[in-house]
This record gives structure tokens, C-alpha cells and sequence, in this order.
């Protein structure tokens, strides 16, 4: 009896979700009225932090593809004589390339440079266009659920409400409904997916995976498959636990049948061997994971693991919320918004969207304990994917990361930063063999397995700055956090090696500057003798290793050395056509689009040019922004967004966010200008890269807030089509918790929050207040003060 009752509640909640999509309009969510046709740009995104989940919503048979972050081909058991890329002693060929750099015979120096890292893979064997060794990042495999059901469909919805990190599938056959809810649960490690149905329905699971099958077996209700990836024989497991509410299950060669069921309910937990320890990477027991994970998921119902989630989702997601006003919201699918969007219609609410989905996936993708998120987060459908779904370190990576201290989750950056830890070890050896210096480095592609060196790919894979930028990120979790038992212990050693590599590898120029020598400007031009870039991210690691000193009260050689260094670097210069110099040498084409716009890094994510301190050098940064465009990639146009946020213009940065925002559908490889956004709102380099949607979201909070000069700019580049709004939980240098409140443009009301009694400075509405906060850790202010 009481069964019936509430299946008849059930029965009228879903009709009355049936009969009220086109109406709802919930501001956090995405929707669609139409199954996902394509992984790349229409399925939608779900994790558990470890695993990337995407979901197609197809009616007779839903579609769910996953990848857990530790599972890569490659590595030290690809092949036995796989040492991360080191060559011994590669570093022969640097004086005379120093020294024909110095004659100014470059193309010289570019030809051997080029060569003699040219053919050094992992192995040392000759480069392999299949990517050797080097390995990619690999997909687990798919669930396919086939559904029994037949007839005519209406009232199709799939959506994802990223309020709560709930995806939903609903749709009605006759007089019957039916639902679908997925969300990915971190802690309790499970991805889990239901199907309810108003009237009993049959249902058939299979997994498919492309690794070498081990084992495939069912028992008590649970499906388990284990494999290895074929090059390296990484071993997995995943497992699927089925709970019903009714109906019968049989199994019979890989196929899960179920027969008259009104709620199935798929718990499906996934684990490799693979430990972030180098050099061996593996020893995890990943059978006992899933096991525990299982064992604790026998007391919990779908209802219990659905708070759970929603209390661990809610304590990251609500601590930012963010109204840039006047949103019209039109009542139309996803990808017709985005479309109607850029064709004009102003719409703030699908730009605060844009904005909490980049938080969404980085709370649903990088999580402490799981893997760092690489070039598409957690959401890899390929065994290989492009760019092998890496760790690029020339902008990409870092972009990725961005969002996490300034949008308040901090937390969602460790997977970042114990990556950053793991390769200080294979990074040393790369650092004392190719380059021959002390500290560690790593160059543009980095992989699960230590890659550090610059032989993949020449002359692109060269690039000395990987580990000096990466540590940035080291800096600016204790800037954010005030954490200085994370800055002793972790932070400033590995910032200290980073810095030590940059310390050996700077040499003198005729004029006695420190030059970066060879050096290449991220994927643009040949070899030179000092890419601007290159200085800056050795000024920004040394002046930050100066500061963590300072903060630490450590004043020895180490640091005396790091401001003798600092200040002897050549200084970013301003060319002939009022450009900033991406070489020392005045040679940039006022006519390049190129995408990389690396010597602007000064301006951000580094903090060594500015409007106000650096008003001249400011300019040469627009100047060099308006001639390079407003387009490119996907990451390109982010990139150009947070500059422009920096440059003080925010109607430019609003531009750019449109630009970021154009829809795009193709999913092939395009390296100049077709960036934009796909209907799943994932942002299209193209291909899908997950950078440009977290470099949109930083973005739009340097229009907003800005921190890096010591004082808590509020509004810093507003533009006119945010003439009033309002945002909270923000988070400033120095530990503050930001809210800010304006009207036609102007503050009308701030909340500083942070540590009781700290003291900084404020600019709100043109004016720079000193502030102090109360007892209570609390500063107000508001236009009337
Ligand atoms: C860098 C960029 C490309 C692409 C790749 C993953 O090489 O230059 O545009 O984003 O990373």
C-alpha cells in the first residue's frame, strides 16, 4: 500500500517536470530537446572528480562514455628502456649554438638546435610520429542501456543543471514517462546513473571497452570487467553494481538483462594501478579500491548517495554566485541560446552561465586525491585523443587552472599542484642532461609518466619555462590561501628548484643583460637568443621565490642570488612600431595573427607590467593586442580576454568574451582561428580543449576583481553592458573573500572578508582606500563612505 502511494507521488512529480520544462527557467542550467548526436560538442559533461563522464541521452539506448584520469598508454612499461626523454649529456651542442646566437648567426643556431633535439623520444630512439612512448590519455570505455520501450516521443528533455551537477534525460511514450538522473559522487568515488519509468520496462547493459579484456564476470548484482591498456598492460577494473526497485536481472555473456523494472539504478566505480610516483607510476591496488568503495556503497540508497552529493557539490559550487543583470533568459534550448546570443541578443544570464559552468567542471573533474586535469579536463573518449589529451605547459595547462584560486576553489587546485611536485624529480634529470643546470624544468608537453623533456616534437616541444610557470601556481595557492605551512613545505622548494634552473640557464648578452639563450617563443618563429617570455616567467619565479623568502624570513645566499638574477634580466622592450618585443631582437610583423601571444605573460597571468605601474610598457602591450587581433583558437581568445581585463578595458574583454562565446561545430584540428564555443558549451580550440572555457571564467573575473598589485581593485574593467550586477565569494590576494554590489558602474556595496584585523588596501570607484577589518574578520564597504 504504501509502495503504491508513493509511486503515484512519483508518477505526478514527473508529469508535473513533463508539463513544465518550457517554462522553467532555471539560471543554472543547460538543456537540450534533442539527443546528443556527437561526443565532442553535444553530449554533456558529468565527473566524480576521478572520472569524466559524458552522457547522449539517446532514447532507445542511452550512450554513457567514461574516463578515469590515471589511465594512459605509455610510460616506463611501454617500453623497457623508457627513461622520460633523458639523453645523457644532450647538452653538448649549447655553447656553440650560445655562441653563433651571439654572432648573430641564427639560422645557424636554429638548425642545430633543432637537430640535436630532433629525434629524442623517451627511448632516445628516433621520434615516432604515433607519438612512442610518450603515450596519451585513455578512455575506460562506454556503457551502452538499451530501453524497451516503443512509440511515439514527446516532451524530450536532456539537461544539466551544473546548480547541482545533475544531468537529466526526460521524455514521455503515450501516457508513459520516464527519467534519467546522472551525477558523479565524490565521496563515496562512484558515477551513478538511474532510469525510472512510470510503467515496468525492460532494459540491456553492456560495456564495451577497446584495452585487453582480463576478466568479465557478474556476480551478486555486480558486473565487474577488468583490463590493461595493450602498450604498457596498465591494468584497471570498473564495476557496475546494479540496485532495483523491482523486476529480475539475468546475465549472459557480457549482457546485463533486466526484466519489468520501474527503477534501475547503476553504481558504477572505476581504478588502475597507477600511483603519481615517479619513476615507476603504478603499485596501486585497484581492486581493493573498488571493493571498498562497493562495500561502503551497500548501505547507502540512490536517495542517501544524491544528499550526499548535493552537500558536496553545494560546499564548493554556492560559495560564488554571480548576476551581471539585465538577462532575458529566452526559453529556448542551449544551442540555440548560444546561437541567438551571438547573433546579438544580449543575454548576461548565459555569460554568468558560461562563468559558474567553468567552476562546474573543475569541481566535477580535479578533486584532492584525483588526477590533475589534462588538455579536456577528465572527459577523454579516445585512445588517442589529440595531443594525446596531455599536459601542455606553454599556456594550456595553466589556463586550465586558472579559475581555481579566484573563483574560490581552492581545493579543486591540488590535483594541479601535486602534479607540479611530481615531476621536480625526472624534471632535474632534464634540467642537468639536456641543459646543464641545477633545478628542475620541464618544456611544452608533459605526460603521466615525467615526460620533461623538449624532444617531442622540435622545435615546438622546446620550451625551458614549463616548471617556472607551473610553480606560479605554486606561489599563488599560498597567495590566495595564507597557507604558510603549504608555502614551507611544499611551495618553496619546488619554486626554489624551478628558480635555480633559470639562475644556471640565463646568460649575458653583448650589453651584459640576462638573455634565455637558446630559447623559442612558444610555437612561433625560429630558435633565438631571447624570447621574451622566457624572461618574464624567470623574472615572475625569482621575484616570487623573493617574496616567499620574505614571507618565511629566510635571507641567505639563495636569496641574495635570486635578486641579482631578478634585476639583471633583460627587461621586456618596446620595437620600433611601439609593440611589445616577443625577442630581444626588434623582428615582430605588425601583420601576424599568430595565436600564441607569450610576451605579453608580463601583463598575465604574470604581474611585471601594469597600467598603472608601468603605464608605457602598458601601451606596447596594446599595441602588440590590437595587432595580433581578436581571434584565434579557443585558449587564444581567453587569453586575449584576461588581457584586455588587465589593460583596464573592459568593453574590449567583453568583446572577447563573445568571440570565445561563437558557436562552433566542427570538431577537426584548426590551429589559427575557428575557436569558439560548442553547443555543450565546451570550448572548441577547435578541437574540444578544456582551456578556454576556465580561461573565460578567470577572465571574467579580472574584469571584476583584480588583486595582483597589492590592492583589491573592484571593477577593474566593467563593461557597459554590466551596468549593474552583482557577485560573491570571489577570492583576492591575501586571503580575502569578496563581495561586490553596483549600480550604473559603480560600487555601491563591497564585503571584505578575511582573517580579523588584516589590513589592505581597496580601489572602489576611482579611489584607493586603506581598510581594516573588524573582529570578526569583516570590512563593508559602501558608496555613501
Ligand atoms: C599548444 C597550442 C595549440 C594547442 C595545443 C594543445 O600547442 O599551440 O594551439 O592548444 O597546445
Amino acid at each position: 500500500m504504501k509502495k503504491i502511494i508513493k509511486l503515484s507521488i512519483r508518477t505526478y512529480l514527473i508529469l508535473i517536470t513533463v508539463f513544465s520544462f518550457a517554462q522553467e527557467n532555471n539560471a543554472l542550467e543547460l538543456w537540450y530537446n534533442e539527443p546528443a548526436s556527437n561526443w565532442m560538442t553535444e553530449a554533456l559533461p558529468i565527473g566524480n572528480g576521478y572520472v569524466g563522464a559524458m552522457f547522449f541521452g539517446g532514447i532507445q539506448e542511452e550512450h554513457i562514455q567514461f574516463s578515469e584520469g590515471t589511465l594512459w598508454s605509455g610510460g616506463p612499461d611501454s617500453n623497457p628502456d623508457y627513461n622520460i626523454g633523458i639523453r645523457k649529456n644532450a647538452h653538448s651542442f649549447l655553447p656553440e649554438v650560445r655562441k653563433l646566437l651571439k654572432e648573430g648567426k641564427s639560422d645557424e643556431a636554429d638548425r642545430i638546435t633543432k637537430s640535436e633535439f630532433t629525434g629524442i623520444i623517451n627511448t632516445g630512439k628516433q621520434y615516432n610520429a604515433d607519438f612512442g612512448d610518450y603515450g596519451a590519455q585513455q578512455t575506460m570505455g562506454d556503457i551502452y542501456v538499451k530501453v524497451g520501450h516503443s512509440g511515439e516521443v514527446s516532451n524530450y528533455k536532456r539537461s544539466l543543471d551544473i546548480g547541482k551537477a545533475l544531468g537529466k534525460v526526460e521524455y514521455s511514450i503515450d501516457d508513459k514517462n520516464y527519467r534519467r538522473t546522472f551525477f558523479g559522487n565524490y565521496p563515496s568515488k562512484v558515477m551513478v546513473y538511474r532510469f525510472e519509468s512510470s510503467v515496468k520496462t525492460d532494459y540491456e547493459i553492456r560495456f564495451k571497452s577497446p584495452h585487453t579484456k582480463i576478466v568479465q564476470n557478474f556476480n551478486d548484482g555486480v558486473y565487474a570487467f577488468e583490463g590493461k591498456v595493450a602498450d604498457n598492460g596498465m591494468p584497471f577494473e570498473t564495476k557496475i553494481a546494479l540496485k532495483l526497485s523491482d523486476g529480475k536481472i539475468t546475465y549472459k555473456d557480457g549482457v546485463i538483462y533486466i526484466k519489468d523494472a520501474k527503477d534501475v539504478v547503476l553504481l558504477n566505480t572505476s581504478s588502475t594501478a597507477y600511483t603519481l610516483t615517479y619513476p615507476t607510476y603504478k603499485g596501486n591496488d585497484y581492486k581493493a579500491d573498488n571493493e571498498k568503495v562497493l562495500q561502503e556503497l551497500a548501505s547507502k540508497s540512490f536517495n542517501d548517495l544524491k544528499r550526499e552529493h548535493l552537500r558536496d557539490y553545494s560546499n564548493l559550487f554556492n560559495r560564488v554566485s554571480l548576476n551581471l543583470g539585465k538577462s532575458t533568459q529566452p526559453a529556448v534550448p542551449t544551442n540555440e541560446r548560444l546561437q541567438a546570443y551571438f547573433n546579438g541578443s544580449e543575454d548576461a544570464g548565459l555569460e554568468s552561465l558560461y562563468f559558474q559552468y567553468a567552476r562546474y567542471l573543475m569541481i566535477s573533474a580535479s578533486r584532492p586525491n584525483s588526477m590533475s586535469m589534462h588538455l579536456q579536463g577528465k572527459w577523454n573518449n579516445s585512445t588517442n585523443p589529440p595531443w594525446a589529451a596531455d599536459y601542455h605547459s606553454n599556456i594550456n595547462l595553466e589556463m586550465i587552472y586558472w579559475p581555481a584560486e579566484l573563483t574560490n576553489l581552492s581545493e579543486c587546485h591540488l590535483p594541479f599542484l601535486d602534479f607540479i611536485e611530481s615531476l621536480v624529480e625526472p624534471g632535474k634529470l632534464t634540467a642537468k642532461e639536456f641543459f646543464n643546470t641545477r633545478g628542475w624544468m620541464t618544456n611544452t608537453m608533459t605526460n603521466a609518466y615525467g615526460y620533461t623533456s623538449p624532444g617531442w616534437g622540435i622545435p615546438w616541444g622546446f620550451f625551458p619555462g614549463g616548471a617556472a610557470w607551473f610553480s606560479q601556481h605554486l606561489w599563488d595557492h599560498y597567495d590566495f590561501t595564507q597557507d604558510e605551512e603549504f608555502l614551507t613545505t611544499r611551495a618553496y622548494p619546488v619554486m626554489k628548484e624551478a628558480a635555480w634552473f633559470w639562475i644556471d640557464y640565463l646568460t649575458k648578452d653583448e650589453n651584459g643583460k640576462l638573455v634565455s639563450m637558446p630559447s623559442y617563443s612558444p610555437e612561433h618563429g625560429g630558435i633565438s637568443k631571447g624570447a621574451s617570455m622566457d624572461h618574464q616567467i624567470a623574472w615572475d619565479i625569482l621575484n616570487n621565490c623573493i617574496k616567499a623568502a620574505e614571507v618565511l624570513e629566510i635571507d641567505d645566499a639563495f636569496t641574495t642570488k635570486a635578486i641579482q638574477t631578478r634585476d639583471a634580466i633583460l627587461p621586456p622592450q618596446i620595437g620600433s612600431w611601439g609593440q611589445l618585443q616577443e625577442w630581444a631582437e626588434d623582428v615582430d610583423d605588425p601583420n601576424n595573427k599568430h595565436r600564441h601571444i607569450s610576451h605579453l605573460f608580463a601583463l598575465h597571468p604574470g604581474n611585471q607590467i601594469s597600467t598603472t605601474h608601468t603605464p608605457k610598457l602598458a601601451e606596447a602591450a596594446r599595441i602588440t593586442l590590437n595587432a595580433r587581433g581578436d581571434s584565434g583558437t579557443g585558449w587564444s581568445r581567453a587569453w586575449k580576454l584576461n588581457f584586455w581585463a588587465r589593460l583596464n578595458d573592459g568593453n574590449r574583454a567583453h568583446k572577447m568574451l563573445k568571440n570565445l562565446l561563437k558557436p562552433v561545430s566542427s570538431t577537426k584540428v584548426e590551429m589559427s582561428t575557428a575557436g569558439g564555443t560548442y553547443a555543450n558549451l565546451l570550448c572548441a580550440h577547435p578541437p574540444f580543449q578544456l582551456d578556454g572555457n576556465m580561461g573565460g571564467a578567470a577572465g571574467m573575473v579580472e574584469m571584476l576583481l583584480q588583486s595582483q598589485s597589492g590592492i583589491i581593485d573592484l571593477l577593474p574593467a566593467l563593461p557597459d553592458v554590466w551596468q549593474q550586477g552583482e557577485v560573491k565569494g570571489l577570492k583576492a590576494r591575501g586571503g580575502f573573500e569578496v563581495d561586490i554590489q553596483w549600480q550604473d558602474g559603480h560600487v555601491i556595496n563591497a564585503k571584505i572578508k578575511g582573517k580579523p584585523n588584516q589590513s589592505s588596501k581597496l580601489k572602489a570607484n576611482k579611489n584607493i582606500i586603506k581598510f581594516q577589518l573588524n573582529a570578526d574578520g569583516i570590512y563593508e564597504f559602501s558608496n555613501k563612505n
